[in-house]
């Protein structure tokens, strides 16, 4: 096959897909997905260094950058009639390449922002994560003195830990691993009045 194109149609790789069905193209379709590690295989880096999808072999010549990709599809293939995807003209090909790089330039940035704001979010999560157990190992150690927090029976103090900790945010924030916690935390909410306001607040 001359011409394979790496990369899942759910990513960058649909904008070559789309150029290679205007242009009419025959290739192989190897759809790997955005964090497939053979991407980041040395043998994949030689050709893309981003490990980064689309990449193209056409006939031996990798190339990625999904519009520089089809610049160059559409510059090899799609010149002639009936096709016209790439002007012949000089001028014309100036105005193809600017509108390329103006949305690379002004709209891609936006598109990325999508894939930054998952990866800022994940290294949050992660990082409040560690900060909640720390103070999950602090809460069990003063619980684990007398069974409450002050003065050895509940308090208000009690109630409002346990409210900002709540039984659902308590299920996801790995409670179960603070023994003194978790057993302080059900007496908390076993309590009549907190059984009665969730009873009829629900
Ligand atoms: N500017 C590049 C962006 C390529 C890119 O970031 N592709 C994403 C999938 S849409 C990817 O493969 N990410 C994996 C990585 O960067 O490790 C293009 O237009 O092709």
């Amino acid at each position: 096959m001359a011409l394979q194109i790496i990369g899942s149609p759910r990513s960058r790789t649909m904008r070559t897909l789309w150029a290679a069905a205007e242009l009419q193209l025959e290739y192989e379709h190897l759809p790997w997905s955005w964090d497939d590690p053979r991407l980041k295989d040395p043998e994949f880096l030689d050709m893309n260094p981003a490990g980064a999808i689309p990449t193209i072999i056409d006939d031996g010549f990798a190339l990625s950058e999904s519009l520089s990709i089809n610049l160059y599809l559409a510059k090899k293939y799609g010149h002639g009639d009936p096709l016209r995807l790439y002007p012949t003209s000089l001028e014309g090909e100036a105005r193809v390449w600017r509108w390329s790089l103006w949305a690379q330039s002004h709209l891609e940035p936006w598109v990325q922002r999508d894939a930054d704001l998952l990866l800022i979010r994940e290294a949050a999560a992660e990082s409040s994560f560690n900060v909640l157990q720390k103070s999950l190992r602090i809460l069990d150690m003063a619980i684990s003195k007398s069974g409450w927090l002050v003065n050895g029976s509940f308090t208000i103090a009690d109630l409002n830990v346990a409210g900002v900790l709540s039984p659902s945010r308590a299920a996801t924030a790995g409670v179960h691993d603070h023994r003194h916690v978790s057993d302080w935390l059900d007496r908390c909410y076993q309590r009549p009045a907190a059984l009665a306001v969730r009873e009829r607040f629900g």
